[in-house]
């Protein structure tokens, strides 16, 4: 066993290969193979501005909105690491429009994880050199082994996940992971491309100071969240809270869990049904956020207790410190949800 204090991701993964219940030689490849693709990715980013990769790549993604070169780029690696090393059977991206089902050599696939993810969240910020992140969520296909995957592999319920994280390339590049024992950080030397573990058992506190929404949208919010945004803005007790929003999921959430705090993207007149994805960005963040011992909810209920509908499917998100995700709860339940 390697002393925690130095240990690399690539030991820890195999040291840990034996408390995880699914624990099987296909996911740790898996894992090595998302570590791979991040560092590459992670490079690539730390170039942005010196090669001509940063824009508008002209193209706009399913959701309608206008993908940046890096967005693309992202996408690209991580399917091609884990189709070239042919260890799922199949792939969704918040990046296309449909799953990506893997055929094996023979035309069967034998392997039998899926993954769904969010190549590159928050890449409208990464012209103006504002961190951004990766997310990923891997499930157990519910299909037959050996038979193409269907939609019914993706669509399941958050709390199926076998394991969640996210990659935040920020100043400096961490990647964030659990497997439903903890919450695990290793961040990246990049002169020798190695992550070491630099963040044991990561726990967020049951309180935090620290509310992240975007308030300039206001206006357009459910009448309990902006009930909420005035609590926490009120003279009392330990408030007024701190208002942080980077506008950059992964590093607003990361932020939160060391701090405290929590992060609110509701519904509003303009996004009926919030913005954030239900299989790509909160499945995944709420598994993380929970096994750290926060809450994730879309205000009502469980984050990870909603069945998907489809596969790019928006929510509202409410997710952070335990006490201030059901005092906002607390807020929502004065008002029927719409
Ligand atoms: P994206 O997947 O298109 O990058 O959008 C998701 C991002 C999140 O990272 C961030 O929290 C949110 O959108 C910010 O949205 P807004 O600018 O509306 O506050
Ligand atoms: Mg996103």
């Amino acid at each position: 066993m390697t002393t925690e204090r130095n240990q690399t991701l690539g030991e820890f993964i195999i040291d840990k290969q034996e408390d995880f219940k699914y624990s099987s030689g296909e996911f740790t490849r898996l894992i090595n193979s998302l570590r791979l693709a991040a560092k590459v990715v992670s490079h690539q980013v730390n170039q942005a501005g010196l090669v001509d990769i940063v824009g508008a790549f002209g193209k706009q993604n399913v959701q309608g909105e206008q993908q940046q070169k890096l967005d693309v780029y992202a996408n690209e690696v991580f399917i091609k690491t884990l189709i070239n090393r042919e260890i799922v059977c199949g792939i969704a991206s918040e990046e296309e429009d449909d799953f990506i089902a893997i055929k094996g050599k023979n035309g069967g696939n034998d392997n039998k994880y899926v993954v769904l993810m969010d190549p590159l969240d928050g890449s409208s910020n990464i012209d103006v050199n504002v961190s951004v992140g990766t997310i990923f969520s891997i499930y157990r296909r519910v299909t037959p082994i050996g038979t193409p995957v269907t939609q019914e592999d993706f669509l399941q319920k958050g709390s199926n996940q076998v394991a969640a994280g996210y990659i935040v390339y920020g100043s400096s590049t961490m990647l964030v992971y659990t497997t439903g024992n903890g919450v695990n950080g290793f961040t990246l030397n990049p002169a020798i491309g190695t992550f070491y573990l630099s963040h044991p058992n990561m726990s967020i506190s049951q309180d935090g100071h620290i509310y992240s929404i975007n308030e300039g949208n206001y206006v357009h919010f459910p009448q309990g969240v902006k009930d909420y945004i005035k609590y926490c803005q009120a003279e009392e007790n330990d408030r007024p809270y701190t208002s942080r929003y980077i506008g950059s999921l992964v590093s607003d959430i990361h932020r939160n869990i060391l701090k405290g705090g929590i992060y609110i993207y509701p519904t509003s007149t303009k996004a009926p049904k919030g913005k954030l994805r239900l299989l790509y960005e909160c499945n995944p963040i709420a598994y993380i956020v929970e096994q750290a011992g926060g809450k994730a909810s879309d205000g009502y209920n469980r984050i990870m207790d909603i069945e998907p509908t489809e596969l790019h499917q928006r929510v509202p998100f409410f997710c952070g410190s335990k006490n201030m995700v059901e005092k906002a709860e607390e807020f929502m339940a004065q008002y029927p949800q719409i």
